[in-house]
């Protein structure tokens, strides 16, 4: 297949990229270098170097014999996402068969900073989006949609979270809708609303879209980045860090893992490499001209505080001893609730899942360890707060 990545340079594209480039597929990634930016403004930087998008093609390029192509550019500009439909902005004489949509801003608390990163994350995330379906109209109707959304725009219902619908009876009626979105924090909100934007289009233009609602993803290694040039890039700071990342660095810098308030809040989580192998899935099984397919993809469900005891117990294999500390919740969020989300979908089409095990947490302990020097305390304590 011709794929093409937006947003292929991210925590989770540039592994993507590799994979499906490994896989023999022909793939193009675009990227505005958005999470490197934001980074260094805040300070943050991620735990490894990571070398600039040109850089790494050329080293996968040594390790695997495959190109990659790759183009620096905003895809909420709207020749820019033309010319990636065309091939012109890879030099190539091409059209997508699929893409793979990642170009968004995706930090819960980048977007609960101010004004202008609400701003910027409103637009950005809506925009892209949408600039991404006229090109699919314009370029190649067939071409499938899977994009990246997230389990969040659930929120935390009382009821049992079915995979993407809902069938409501009323009244001695009875209709299937989406399922109700409750989304916690401005970011899950345009994930909400870009869901809301492409069903639309699957109903009007006949689009062909698959939606992975996908938890926090945790992990560094991928089958394709041995040399660790190729890592992904690994954020464990309270605005791009997810919550597992954070504690395997707090657990090496002899910082108390930052259990935000009672920490009873439930999560499905997943492994970086079982992203790739759903996104892969949902490649390979693309859905009808007008459906709009949703997949829960997580492979397991853990309270805050069920993954401090689970890094605790990888710590004491790894020979360092984990301290825990619940701290003021930053954020507004249910700390004890009902979860019980459905997915079966992606288990279905075949997904094995990597599980979290204390011994999976020694191992990238032992990593995290090996890099103790570019750790920054100052980027540990959590400072964006909802209110
Ligand atoms: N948490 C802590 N301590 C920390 C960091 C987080 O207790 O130091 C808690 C949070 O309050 C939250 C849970 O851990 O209850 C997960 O937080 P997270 O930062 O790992 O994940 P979140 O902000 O929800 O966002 C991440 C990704 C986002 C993706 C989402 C999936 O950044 O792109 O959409 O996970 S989900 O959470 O299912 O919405």
């Amino acid at each position: 297949m011709n794929i093409l990545i937006l947003g292929g340079d991210g925590y989770l594209g540039w592994p993507t990229a590799m994979y499906l480039s490994a896989k023999s597929h022909s793939v193009a990634v675009a990227d505005n270098y958005f999470r490197r930016k934001a980074c260094e403004e805040l300070g943050s930087p991620p735990l490894l170097p990571v070398p600039r998008l040109d850089e790494r093609v050329r080293l996968w390029q040594t390790a695997s014999g495959r190109l990659v192509h790759a183009a620096i550019g905003d895809l909420c500009d709207w020749s820019f996402m033309q010319d990636c439909f065309t091939g012109k902005a890879f030099g190539l004489d091409w059209t997508p068969d699929a893409v793979v949509h990642y170009a968004e801003q995706p930090s819960a608390p980048y977007s609960m900073m101010d004004r202008d990163k609400a701003a910027f994350t409103l637009s950005n995330n809506l925009m892209s989006t949408m600039n991404l379906i006229q090109a699919v109209k314009e370029f190649n109707p067939a071409c499938h949609i899977v994009k990246l959304g997230t389990m969040g725009v659930y929120g935390t219902p009382d009821i049992d979270i079915e995979e993407g619908y809902l069938d409501v009876e009323h009244k001695g009626r009875s209709q299937r809708f989406l399922y109700p979105k409750t989304p916690g924090s401005l970011y899950h909100l345009t994930k909400a609303q870009d869901s809301d934007m492409l069903y639309f289009y699957c109903r009007i233009w006949d689009i062909r879209v698959t939606d992975l609602n996908q938890g926090p993803v945790y992990g560094i290694f991928t089958d394709q980045s041995d040399d660790e040039r190729l890592a992904t890039i690994f954020n464990y700071d309270d605005v791009f860090g997810t919550v597992v990342n954070r504690f395997l660095v707090q657990a090496v810098g002899r910082v108390p893992l930052t259990v935000y308030g009672k920490g009873g809040q439930t999560r499905g989580y997943l492994d970086i490499r079982d992203t790739l192998a759903c996104v892969e899935l949902a490649l390979l099984n693309p859905v009808q001209a007008g459906e709009y397919k949703v997949y829960n993809q997580i492979t397991e469900t853990f309270t805050v505080n069920e993954l401090a005891v689970l890094v605790h117990a990888g710590g004491k294999l790894a020979g360092i001893d984990v301290a825990v500390k619940n701290i003021e919740n930053p954020r507004c969020e249910a700390e004890e609730h009902y979860y019980n989300p459905t997915y079966t979908g992606l288990t279905d089409l075949g997904l094995k899942p990597h599980l979290l095990t204390p011994e999976k947490i020694a191992h990238m302990l032992e990593f995290v360890a090996r890099h103790k020097d570019r750790i920054r305390e100052d980027s540990i304590m959590p400072k964006v707060k909802w209110k």
